[in-house]
């Protein structure tokens, strides 16, 4: 690695340098904040050097570009990650210390750019950092929302949602670029001209918003690579200011036309439950793919003039779940409209350089429009994705006994609405899932009829996480054990990790590992101490369940669990629990009532237990609010258990699962998702798995015989009570009772088999901390888990995306 600081002094006088120009003070009459924007600007500055340079090696290289269309990155906070990728992080901590600072102090003044709801967003910032560590020429394309994803507050024990204003205070990582604007037109109506033998289409009478993008390097770890996220804001055309109604005191009207625009980027939807058809948001997703497609292709024509069918060589343009589904219509349209190719020609590029990652299955989140708000607002779009709809259904031999119904199940335009999910299908050559089991249930159920037809097209990526964020970065005293033990190999190749297993035998080594743990037990301590004024305990074990709250993801479950040995404790106080702390965490969408009931269900618990003297020394429930990137970092690497516990078939990958695994927290999970590559790696025996299987559930809900209250009636002593004490005020003190969940579990027959679950499950939570006191032996299996979390790493991930799908 290139060296960008000789040594500490001269970081020092540069560093200076920087402060003295931004704030006109001297380093020791400056805040935390000043030293901070100083700080990430001298190194903003650094990596936009190495941006240039990777750009003139990709020109001369011929490089194939890959853009990643994702309407959430949910990158977290930059200084500490670039500072470590760019091998100066314990020079500048030590320079700074020298200069009377703390760099810890400094980089908490960074905000966390909240723009992601979770497991897809994050993914997104994570194949950010792989691309750029595999040497990629990866490019982000997304959204510059002025609102991060709402702020979460807990207010008698529920959610209450603030804006976050993550812009207020500068974020100096962004470059805004005004000079690579471009104009985005809605609305208007096609017309029509003929030339020859061809007809074009324009679109006339549109309302134009500019797209102004906002660059952040993306600093790959080794230094050789710094990429770009380019995020787009909504403007006005030109400035609409009027003058006039401004003199006559209308303040508002005399603006309205950039509150208009602006309004298209000013928040993030947080509608990860599947609320759809907010116009909004299909502006937002319109924004970014015009914007985005626009510029990649001048990109393009800059290197490869008009050589259109070169296209798929040189670009690959991989979309993010279906919110970008409108990148092959947008293609289409410029290529036939701007450029003039036939739509065959156009066809054939479009589909051999667009691919689709598909992050669900629950139907009621895949993505639909109503045609009449689509075609009102995209006219020429709408009329492209009404052609291809089209030619999709004369493909179709209806002479075949199975082509109606593969027609009903693949059709992009059906029963007045848009299906995204087929288009993005329809539009590309790969379509693949986020672990093993997804993808299979895709081609097996969700994609069923796309897949007997095209099988060569379906495969699957399991999901991959920056083992460098959330273990390096996260977990400075386990990572520096790990690099006395086997050397720092693993940073840039994962795998190396596995080199770890040598130590399972090596008693000093394991209690090492079960000291690193407890200290990041007691830093996460203080955080609550400081956030919630909650004592919690070191020396208990910590079983923590951090990802958005949804139906399917089961806290229900859990906190079950808490409530059950809650009651058989007061019951018998010889009934012996592992003193244990749950720790929650996670927002709920803020339409979505029965996530926000089980949130407050958690803190009315909370309330009661750690408030019991006669059981809070064996338990205590803690709910952390507002979950987000930086507080993950400090949550993971103190977790001895990972609650999985997601109803089987349901949860597409998880990615917390992985986090938590390579932070030596031992899985207590069903056999969904990632769980079960998990399982494959680490072996059964070193994780705790319970409950039904996809295979179980899916037979019992065929069935028919499944009944909420015969279960419950078969365990009046335990689940009986647990289900009156939803209803009879023991946990009713912050804010009232919670009928809601009563009734979903009672009489809507309790969908995602909470109560089905719930034996195995305690049974083996109980299986598993009975094993706690055994130090050692629990060290060695965290250390296991640990050794054998590298094939999760993100960099596993991206390099089967790149040879596999881009051929980059
Ligand atoms: C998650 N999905 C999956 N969606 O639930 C998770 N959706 O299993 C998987 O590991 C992860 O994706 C990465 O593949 C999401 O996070 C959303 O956040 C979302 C947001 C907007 C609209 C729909």
């Amino acid at each position: 690695m290139e060296k960008i600081y000789e040594n500490k002094e001269q970081f020092i006088e540069q560093y200076r340098q920087h402060v003295r120009a931004l704030s006109g003070k001297e380093f020791e009459d400056t805040s935390d904040i000043d030293r901070f924007t100083a700080l990430a600007n001298m190194v903003a500055g650094d990596a936009r050097v190495i941006a240039a340079k990777t750009d003139e090696r990709n020109r001369t290289e011929g490089k194939k570009r890959v853009y990643y269309f994702s309407i959430e990155f949910l990158i977290g906070r930059l200084l500490d990650n670039y500072l470590l990728n760019l091998g100066i992080r314990d020079l500048v901590a030590d320079a700074i210390a020298d200069m009377g600072g703390d760099l810890d102090e400094i980089e908490r003044q960074e905000p966390d750019p909240a723009l992601g709801n979770g497991g897809l967003g994050r993914l997104a910032a994570c194949f950010l950092d792989s691309m750029a560590h595999e040497g990629i020429a990866g490019y982000g394309n997304g959204m510059r929302y002025r609102y991060g994803l709402f702020k979460q507050e807990i207010v008698d024990g529920r959610q209450v949602e603030v804006a976050d204003e993550w812009l207020s205070k500068g974020y100096p990582w962004e470059v805004k670029r005004p000079d690579k604007a471009v104009r985005i037109g809605f609305g208007g109506h096609v017309v029509s001209r003929q030339e020859g033998d061809r007809t074009f289409y324009s679109v006339e009478g549109t309302d134009d918003v500019l797209a102004v993008p906002y660059d952040i390097p993306i600093v790959g770890y080794g230094g050789e690579t710094v990429n770009k996220l380019r995020c787009w804001s909504a403007e006005p055309i030109d400035d609409h200011f009027d003058l006039d109604a401004f003199n006559a005191g209308d303040y508002t009207g005399a603006d309205r036309d950039r509150a208009n625009a602006e309004a298209i980027s000013a928040i993030l939807y947080p509608n990860d439950a599947g609320e759809h058809g907010r116009l909004l948001r299909l502006k937002q997703e319109y924004l970014f793919v015009a914007a985005g497609i626009r510029t990649l292709l001048d990109t393009f024509e800059r290197e490869h003039g008009k050589a259109w069918n070169e296209l798929p060589r040189y670009v690959a343009i991989h979309t993010n779940d279906t919110h970008p589904a409108m990148c092959g219509p947008e293609l289409m349209r410029i290529l036939m409209d701007e450029e003039g190719l036939t739509w065959d020609d156009a066809w054939e590029i479009v589909t051999n350089t667009v691919s689709y990652t598909n992050h669900t299955i629950l139907p009621e989140a895949l993505e639909k429009w109503p045609i009449s708000t689509f075609s009102t607002l995209l006219p020429r779009v709408y009329q492209i994705i009404d052609e291809i709809n089209r030619r999709w259904r004369e493909s179709f031999d209806m002479s075949k006994p199975e082509s109606a119904e593969r027609l009903r199940a693949t059709a992009v335009l059906w029963d007045g609405e848009v299906r995204m999910a087929n288009l993005s299908v329809i539009c590309s050559h790969s379509v693949n899932g986020v672990a093993k089991i997804h993808s299979d249930i895709l081609k097996a159920s969700t994609l069923k009829d796309f897949a007997a037809m095209r099988p060569e097209m379906f495969n699957n990526k399991t999901n991959g996480i920056s083992h460098r964020r959330f273990f390096a970065e996260a977990n400075p005293t386990y990572a520096k054990l790990v690099t006395e033990a086997i050397g720092d190999g693993w940073l840039d190749d994962a795998r190396e990790l596995e080199k770890l297993t040598a130590f399972e035998g090596d008693p000093a080594f394991l209690e090492r590992v079960g000291a690193s743990k407890l200290a990041n037990k007691q830093r996460l301590a203080d955080y609550v101490k400081r956030e919630c004024g909650l004592t919690i305990d070191p020396n208990t074990v910590f079983d923590v369940q951090v990802k958005r709250f949804h139906a399917y993801k089961r806290q229900l479950l859990n906190i079950m669990k808490v409530m059950d040995l809650y009651n058989r404790r007061l019951a018998d106080p010889n009934f012996k629990i592992q003193p244990t702390t749950f720790i929650f965490s996670g927002k709920a969408a803020s339409s979505y009532t029965f996530a926000k009931e089980v949130i407050r269900l958690i803190n009315g618990v909370a309330e009661v237990i750690n408030n019991d003297p006669r059981v809070n020394d064996v338990i205590k429930v803690c709910f952390i609010p507002n979950f987000r990137v930086s507080n993950a970092q400090l949550i993971y690497p103190a977790a001895e258990i990972s609650e999985q516990i997601s109803t089987a078939g349901k949860e597409a990958s998880g990615t917390s699962n992985m986090k938590l695994m390579m932070n030596g927290a031992l899985t207590l999970g069903t056999m969904d998702g990632a769980n079960i590559e998990i399982v494959d790696l680490a072996g059964r025996e070193n994780e705790a798995i319970f409950g039904l299987t996809t295979p179980e559930v899916d037979a019992l809900r065929a069935s028919g015989q499944y009944f909420a209250w015969d279960v419950v009636n078969s365990d009046r002593a335990r689940l009986g009570r647990i289900i009156d004490q939803l209803l009879d005020g023991t946990f009713a003190g912050l804010s009232g009772n919670f009928e809601s969940i009563h009734h979903e579990l009672m009489f809507n027959n309790d969908y995602d088999l909470v109560l089905k679950d719930f034996h195995s499950y305690v049974d083996a939570w109980e299986s598993l901390t009975a094993t706690y006191p055994d130090a050692q032996d629990w060290n060695r299996r965290a250390l296991h888990n640990t050794a054998m979390s590298g094939w999760f790493s993100s960099d596993r991930t991206i390099r089967e995306y790149r040879d596999e799908i881009w051929h980059a």
